[in-house]
């Protein structure tokens, strides 16, 4: 079994990112020890305040917040984070390569009923000036130099992409290491399978009402096939799906918030699985844009998202120029 560092090798990745993956990947394994002893640390529930996007925190979105920030601050080669639970923009060493963007635990409300969870982490060369500001971080997902995910499920799967491909690894406990077990994935360009929280229906834009409602249909319909549908409430549950046997996914924009453009983060989660997604052959959309071309005006953007399997994406943004 070819170990993370191993096979990072083989691709030729630079050291210096290798040696960061290697050290955010150590952190992870952290994070899922913590959550495999949950209940018996009294880590479970709310750490009584808000993040910056005003929801609840848990204890543990804290917690894997401060692991992570503290890791990748010892480590020298991080000039900065961003993380969905601080404000601004941490600096971390002067003299780092990197910047990294972080959702420290994807999904938090499913810790509560021991369902998945995960951490995103998206990465970028860092700018040749001594300190940075927010500012450094605005910068399309295109120019990531690598993006991935650790799902805590089952087994701890680390899913990764460095531009060559997506790459899914896991955890093997009995020696803390991260071993390949799936190469240059690929996502079936058709499906019949969707995701997106349905409770919302009454308050999508009229494309996406459309849309699903043709899915519903079912082989009768336009669409001429049967569609099974997955919600998982935490994309990386539901993005590790896709990646793993086709699908769509999509939370798109909803007159419940009609401020706020969507619901999910650009920079620490459409990106990376943007990144993830397009590596594997899949399409990843907002209802306008290809999301990795998206220049971001705030680390804690919200975008609305489409992504999936190519040929289904591109279906459903057709309504969305139709309609
Ligand atoms: P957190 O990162 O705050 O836990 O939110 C998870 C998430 O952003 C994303 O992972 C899910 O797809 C989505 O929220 C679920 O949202 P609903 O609760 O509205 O279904």
């Amino acid at each position: 079994m070819t170990q993370l560092s191993e096979h990072l090798l083989k691709q030729n990745t630079a050291p210096e990112l290798s040696r960061l993956l290697g050290h955010i990947t150590d952190c992870c394994t952290q994070i899922a020890k913590l959550l495999h002893h949950g209940p018996m640390n009294d880590i479970l529930g709310m750490a009584g305040a808000e993040n910056v996007q005003g929801e609840d925190q848990k204890k543990l979105d804290v917690i894997s917040n401060d692991m992570l920030k503290e890791a990748l601050a010892k480590t020298g080669l991080v000039k900065g984070i961003a993380s969905e639970e601080e404000e601004h923009c941490v600096s971390c060493h002067e003299d780092g390569e990197f910047l990294v963007l972080f959702d420290p635990l994807d999904g938090s409300s499913n810790i509560d009923i021991n369902s998945l969870v995960g951490t995103i982490f998206s990465i970028y060369s860092a700018p040749e000036k001594s300190s940075i500001e927010d500012a450094d971080f605005l910068r399309p997902g295109h120019e990531q130099v690598a993006a991935g995910y650790v799902l805590y499920g089952p087994s701890v799967i680390l899913t990764l992409t460095t531009g060559q491909g997506t790459q899914m690894y896991m955890l093997d406990q009995t020696i803390g290491e991260y071993v390949l077990y799936q190469a240059n994935v690929e996502i079936p360009r058709e499906t019949q399978e969707f995701a997106i929280n349905a409770s919302n229906q009454r308050h999508w834009a009229a494309p996406m009402q459309a849309y699903i409602a043709d899915l519903l249909k079912g082989k009768t319909g336009p669409r001429g096939k049967n569609f099974n549908m997955r919600w998982v409430a935490a994309m990386v549950g539901d993005v590790h799906r896709i990646l793993c046997r086709g699908g769509i996914f999509t939370y798109p924009w909803d007159k419940k918030n009609p401020d706020k453009p969507g619901k999910l983060r650009l920079m620490y989660e459409a990106n990376p699985m943007g990144f993830l997604v397009e590596q594997a052959g899949g399409k990843a959309f907002t209802d306008k844009a290809r999301i990795l071309d998206i220049q971001p005006d705030n680390i804690h953007q919200r975008v609305p998202v489409i992504l999936g399997s190519a040929d289904e994406v591109k279906t459903c943004i057709q309504y969305h120029k139709d309609i």
